[in-house]
């Protein structure tokens, strides 16, 4: 259980998906003190200590060699990732003015702010892989990169607001705590940080639902109407089945993904079921039920061709999306022209003092 203030957590304090986060953070204290091999061997082949320390679940660490097909996964991964973080706050911002008051508005800020945060730390994450913040960025807005389907769905109501923090703050945890586990260093710590602050957002979301869906007829209407909006859409940003997913197998061969997509959406599935119960909403699929003899629930599959279709730009917002975001990067072209000629000013101070 996570990110429920409305029924105790099912396996105590420091249980569920929080727990597995503070496991993982223990866990990379500990390979870090452990006493390990400083480095391969002169005369070892780098393949296979890049091999073996995937199989010591040790973390390789930027100053290590790796294959350039795993350095290039890790990018593309990371760097979708970062670019859904930053498009991310678009369909939340869009309601920072309209939220119903002074403290929905305060919170929904402060969580905006931190998507832009945990942009920041996966580009920074990126950038010990040889690419620059820079490119990465123009690779997003050339329309070379992807970033997550979810955000080219709109945000009709206030309702939405706490749809997207249970559902899609909830799908991206459950996604993300498993990659505290990611072979990569900096990719790992990096998502330790983000899942602690993303419980939170969990967490705000699904409080605004529970105040709607136990406010006015009105209230509840719109509450159920946005999970009914969201529901399928959140399904579908585990990526394709197992089958049609070009990169699972090798991605988990290299502990980079330690579960596949389907195995994340089951997890996801079984966790909402008892929280809408709490919340007193309905998932809207007739087809779920308990079957005992998986222990999983059966759910109806999310549209994948229309995943497909969203992630090739014709979903609902993609166009709004991407012209939006490109015009804040040109508007913000001053601001890094003039942090660059500050920095090359004080570079050129500190030379003159040395
Ligand atoms: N949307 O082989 P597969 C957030 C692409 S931010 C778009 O299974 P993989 C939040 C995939 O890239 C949430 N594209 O891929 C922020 C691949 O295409 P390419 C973002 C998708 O990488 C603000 C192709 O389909 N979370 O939570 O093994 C506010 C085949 O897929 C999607 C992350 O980025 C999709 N949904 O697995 C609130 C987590 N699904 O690259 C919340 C990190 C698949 O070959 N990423 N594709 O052209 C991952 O865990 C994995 O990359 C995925 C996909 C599970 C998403």
């Amino acid at each position: 259980m996570y990110g429920n203030d409305f029924a105790p957590p099912e396996d105590g304090p420091g249980g569920g998906l929080l727990g597995e986060v503070e496991a993982a953070e223990a866990a990379l204290r500990e390979a870090a003190a452990r006493a390990r091999r400083g480095g391969p061997a002169p005369d070892e082949d780098l393949a296979a200590y890049f091999a073996d320390v995937i199989d010591a679940d040790q973390k390789i660490e930027p100053r290590d060699w790796m294959p350039e097909a795993y350095r290039k996964t890790l990018i593309r991964q990371i760097a979708q990732h970062a670019h859904s973080e930053i498009i991310g706050m678009q369909p939340e911002g869009n309601w920072i003015s309209r939220a119903p008051s002074l403290k929905r508005k305060a919170i929904l800020l402060a969580k905006v702010q931190d998507e832009a945060g945990h942009g920041l730390y996966l580009y920074a994450a990126a950038e010990t892989l040889g690419v620059s913040r820079d490119e990465l960025v123009e690779l997003l807005i050339d329309g070379r990169q992807k970033y997550s389907s979810i955000f080219n769905y709109p945000t009709l109501t206030w309702a939405d607001v706490g749809a997207i923090g249970w559902l899609v703050d909830g799908a991206a945890i459950v996604n993300q705590v498993p990659l505290c586990r990611c072979s990569y260093g900096p990719y790992a710590r990096a998502m330790i940080r983000v899942c602690k602050e993303e419980s939170f957002h969990q967490r705000q979301g699904y409080e605004i639902l529970h105040t709607l869906a136990h406010g006015t007829p009105e209230q509840k209407a719109m509450a159920q109407d946005a999970v009914d909006r969201w529901w399928y859409p959140s399904l579908a940003m585990f990526g394709p089945p197992d089958g049609d997913s070009t990169h699972s197998a090798q991605s988990m061969a290299w502990k980079i993904k330690r579960f596949s997509n389907d195995e994340l959406r089951q997890r996801f599935v079984d966790m909402c079921v008892q929280q809408a119960e709490i919340l007193g909403l309905t998932i809207p699929d007739p087809d779920l039920r308990w079957n005992e003899q998986r222990q999983a629930h059966d759910y109806s599959q999310p549209d994948y061709d229309e995943l497909m279709q969203v992630i090739k730009g014709n979903g609902p917002c993609n166009r709004q999306r991407m012209e939006h975001r490109r015009r804040a990067h040109a508007d913000g072209a001053w601001v890094r022209e003039a942090a660059a000629a500050y920095a090359a000013k004080r570079n050129s101070r500190e030379k003159v003092a040395a």
